[in-house]
């Protein structure tokens, strides 16, 4: 069931300082960190936190414009998107948009650690922002 999203890949919270936010889950719930890294692309600093075969990645924007920044200014830190594991991401985004529904990125991007990403509008989807999130099987 190449359609199905295969599992939730990571939730993206944003937060205002990754140095002030991260003690708190490796020290207090013991999660992992895998690893951080900056995606200029999207205007932040990410830190991937393995939860099972799931992962909390903490985004920190790294300048004014960036839209995690936005979101915080608006709401507040918080979650900030679902992330979801798919299969041939190009097909996915060609069927929702043939469906009418509102695409952030017509086409797959770059995202954090290489994987091929593409953000659905928060409006088309009951005020969630989803990432469909496509990676090689290799470290998935
Ligand atoms: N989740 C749910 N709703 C959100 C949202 C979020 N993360 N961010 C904004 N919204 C809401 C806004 O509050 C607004 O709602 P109201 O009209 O009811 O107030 C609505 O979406 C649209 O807002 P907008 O003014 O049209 O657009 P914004 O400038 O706020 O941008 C969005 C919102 C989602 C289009 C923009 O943030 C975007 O393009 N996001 C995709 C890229 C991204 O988020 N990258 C960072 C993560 C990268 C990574 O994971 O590596």
């Amino acid at each position: 069931m190449n359609q199905q999203p295969h599992k939730i890949d990571h939730v993206g919270v944003a937060v205002k300082s990754l140095d002030d936010a991260l003690p708190f889950y490796v020290e207090n719930l013991h999660l992992t960190l895998e690893g951080i890294e900056e995606v200029e692309s999207e205007k932040v600093k990410v830190a991937f936190l393995r939860i099972g075969e799931s992962r909390i990645e903490l985004l920190e924007p790294t300048s004014e414009d960036s839209p995690v920044a936005k979101f915080i200014e608006k709401r507040g830190e918080g979650i900030h998107h679902l992330a979801l594991g798919v299969k041939q991401i190009d097909e996915r985004i060609k069927e929702l948009k043939e469906k009418g529904i509102r695409m952030l990125n017509e086409q797959a991007k770059t995202g954090a650690g290489g994987a091929r990403i593409a953000f659905i509008h928060p409006k088309a989807s009951s005020g969630v922002l989803y990432e469909l999130c496509e990676k090689e099987k290799k470290g998935e």
